[in-house]
């Protein structure tokens, strides 16, 4: 069916804004914009629910432009729909430095972009996420206050990546009805079509890992409208396989991957706007086509004010709660009990695993902090993420604390990323701290984006033994450490996991990573001092003040590092160990506070069973690592370190050569 003169006007709003900020920035990707016009302009101006005028209502519907290359469409949209950050001047200054409207979607840059994309295949992980809180929070504070659709845009790429295969599958045994993936399949990607590359029957895909499929013709606007509509009856999530022509509209371009990546020049941009009837100037869209999207933007602001009527006919003390979980401030319940645990452990002085310790912090934690969700890529008796408190979420009860995520760590990361980015909840998920390499490029966001999630790797050296060098991560904590604003800690007892998980949970806008042993550790912090430790980074944990040997370590090379620094003061060497549960807040500390803990001495070592890469700030010219310095093998734990010279003889001999 013919769209209507004014549904055509408006998708060609998006095409011509699309089109003209792509040249004047000279880069960018129009064809994704042009191509999926038409589906836009139809989820946000007929289906969708948000309100331009209060973008983090929490019950508004989310969208994820998993194809984030074509951000355009998404800028565009936001500027017809009367976002007040998405100025037409920011459309001009598409992509250049200081905008809002960068190459791809970035979280935080204007207000209607729910996560940063453009690692294809993310956004529908983030999705899911987001999709998985919302059930969940419903669950919790009814449907009055949550009740919110989860929309995704994704292109081929997207679809050909591992992630999403892991994200749909368990989206489809969670039966997450409330969520929508609308495939752009316009056939194309950068090198050509995609029957050079893939022949998947996606349908079929989707049919298989449990979801609802319909194929509609994306220029359709009628066609869309009634997949869209019929998406909020949905008893499994919902994918929506839409026909499209990349470039919809550049004679000689569309429906090839010139259009891809690429400014149409000035000639095919000419000729685009004539095929298409655009006849106003560049970023200048005609007012009744402006009104009719300005209009659009307003459809939901009595559904704003009716939930903002229901939210305050709630219970105050629940109302107060629901603020507090969206606000992400923690119960007030939290500090005490926090405070009065590490009392008790410092009397007890268990011996545990740092992942023992990590789950009986979690116990704690769990119970006064009702938002944390935790989880595992199946590896749930070895990571320890589990507490009595932690009933799983399944598709039958959305009130479980506890996400089993199968063996999909990527996924998994991508996953707590959305769950994160809803608001709400707290996730924290495990695995092996080697299959960091698995979940690296969500881990990477979660930075990126500043979330609070929590990452939680056991089993962190070649301290787990014999499943051997495939599982024992040697390059995992210096390659995390590079990656900016990424937390990473290592606790060396109980009491340090303590503080690292109140660090992990106190950071509003940091991700963390708990690097955990698998075997025990002697319990080293025996005296009770309130103040967080941790949270400089490091700190003296043993020895003598002014010593001429310091001895940097890490979790569970601390111990080890005290026993080097024994046998030093044996011999007659003033020794002290400082314990680095995290590197990088040790370096954000003043040059006055590392003085003080380090003092002047004559030799410096660091101990830890990893590679050394990164201690050479701390080190310098003279110091000396001990550490790894190949991959580890498959042998009882103690042999390893004993084979690989990480012992305390090994730090005397390190610190003997500089003295
Ligand atoms: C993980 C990842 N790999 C590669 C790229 C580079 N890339 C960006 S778009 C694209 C092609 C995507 O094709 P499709 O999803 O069909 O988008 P369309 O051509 O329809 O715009 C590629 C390979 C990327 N952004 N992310």
């Amino acid at each position: 069916m013919p769209n209507s003169k004014t549904a055509d006007d408006m998708a060609n709003a998006i095409r011509s804004l699309a089109m003209d900020a792509v040249e004047k920035a000279n880069s960018g990707h129009p064809g994704l914009p042009m191509g999926c016009a038409d589906i836009a302009t139809v989820l946000f101006t007929k289906i969708m629910k948000f309100d331009p005028k209060n973008p983090t209502w929490p019950d508004r519907d989310r969208f994820v432009l998993s194809a984030g290359h074509g951000s355009m469409l998404l800028y565009a949209s936001l500027y017809l729909l009367g976002y007040d950050d998405a100025t037409i001047n920011q459309l001009e200054n598409f992509r250049q430095l200081g905008s809002k409207t960068a190459g791809h979607p970035e979280y935080h840059f204007l207000k209607g972009i729910e996560t940063t994309t453009g690692p294809l295949g993310q956004g529908i992980a983030n999705a899911v996420g987001m999709a998985i809180a919302e059930a969940k929070l419903a669950s919790e504070f009814g449907g009055d206050v949550v009740d919110h659709h989860t929309w995704c845009l994704c292109g081929d790429g997207c679809l050909m990546e591992g992630i999403s295969q892991e994200a749909i599958s368990l989206a489809g045994h969670l039966r997450l009805n409330k969520l929508t993936l609308i495939w752009d399949n316009n056939g194309i990607t950068i090198d050509g079509h995609v029957s050079n590359a893939d022949s998947t029957d996606q349908l079929r895909r989707f049919e298989a890992s449990g979801w609802n499929t319909v194929a509609i013709d994306g220029h359709d606007q009628a066609a869309v409208e009634k997949a869209l509509s019929d998406a909020r009856k949905s008893d499994k999530p919902l994918f929506i396989a839409a026909k499209t022509t990349i470039g919809f509209g550049a004679p000689n371009k569309q429906g090839t991957e010139k259009v891809h990546g690429s400014p149409l020049g000035k000639d095919e941009l000419a000729a685009a706007k004539k095929a298409l009837g655009i006849t106003y100037p560049a970023f200048e869209i005609p007012k009744d086509t402006l009104d009719a999207w300005r209009a659009a933007g307003t459809r939901s602001a009595n559904a704003f004010g009716a939930w903002q009527g229901r939210l305050a006919g709630l219970d105050s003390a629940k109302k107060a709660e629901f603020e507090r979980r969206l606000r992400g401030d923690l119960p007030a319940a939290y500090g005490p009990a926090i405070d009065a645990y590490k009392q008790k452990l410092s009397a007890d002085k268990p011996k545990v695993a740092t992942r023992k310790s990590s789950q009986m912090a979690l116990d704690v934690i769990n119970a006064v902090v009702p938002e944390t969700v935790g989880g595992s890529a199946d590896l749930t008796g070895s990571n320890l993420t589990n507490t009595p408190q932690t009933l799983p979420f399944t598709d039958s009860d959305r009130t479980g604390r506890y996400m089993r995520y199968g063996i999909r760590e990527h996924g998994m990361s991508a996953i707590m990323n959305g769950m994160a980015l809803h608001k709400g909840l707290i996730p924290y998920g495990g695995t092996f701290l080697v299959f960091t390499d698995y979940a690296r490029p969500a881990i990477r966001l979660s930075a990126i984006m500043k979330q609070r999630v929590i990452y939680v790797m056991t089993h962190d050296s070649i301290g787990l033994g014999e499943d051997g060098p495939t599982h024992q991560p040697v390059e995992h904590l210096a390659a995390l450490r590079a990656i900016p604003d990424l937390r990473v800690l290592r606790p060396a007892d109980a009491v340090e996991a303590l503080e690292c998980w109140q660090i992990a949970l106190e950071s509003k806008d940091h991700p963390t990573i708990l690097a955990l042993s698998r075997q025990n550790l002697p319990a080293l912090r025996t005296e009770y001092v309130k103040e967080n430790l941790s949270a400089k980074g490091g700190y003296k944990i043993f020895g003598d003040d002014k010593a001429d040997v310091v001895i940097f370590a890490t979790g569970s090379e601390v111990a080890i590092a005290i026993d080097g620094a024994k046998l030093l003061q044996a011999k007659g060497k003033s020794a002290k160990v400082v314990s680095v549960p995290s590197l990088e807040l040790f370096m954000a500390q003043s040059d006055d506070y590392r003085a003080s803990v380090i003092g002047a001495p004559k030799a410096l070592v660091a101990v830890e069973a990893g590679i050394g890469l990164s201690w050479g700030r701390l080190l310098g010219e003279k110091g000396h690592f001990v550490g790894m310095h190949s991959f580890g093998a498959s042998a009882p734990a103690e042999q390893l370190y004993e084979y690989f010279g990480i012992t305390p003889q090994g730090v005397v001999e390190a610190a003997t050569l500089q003295l």
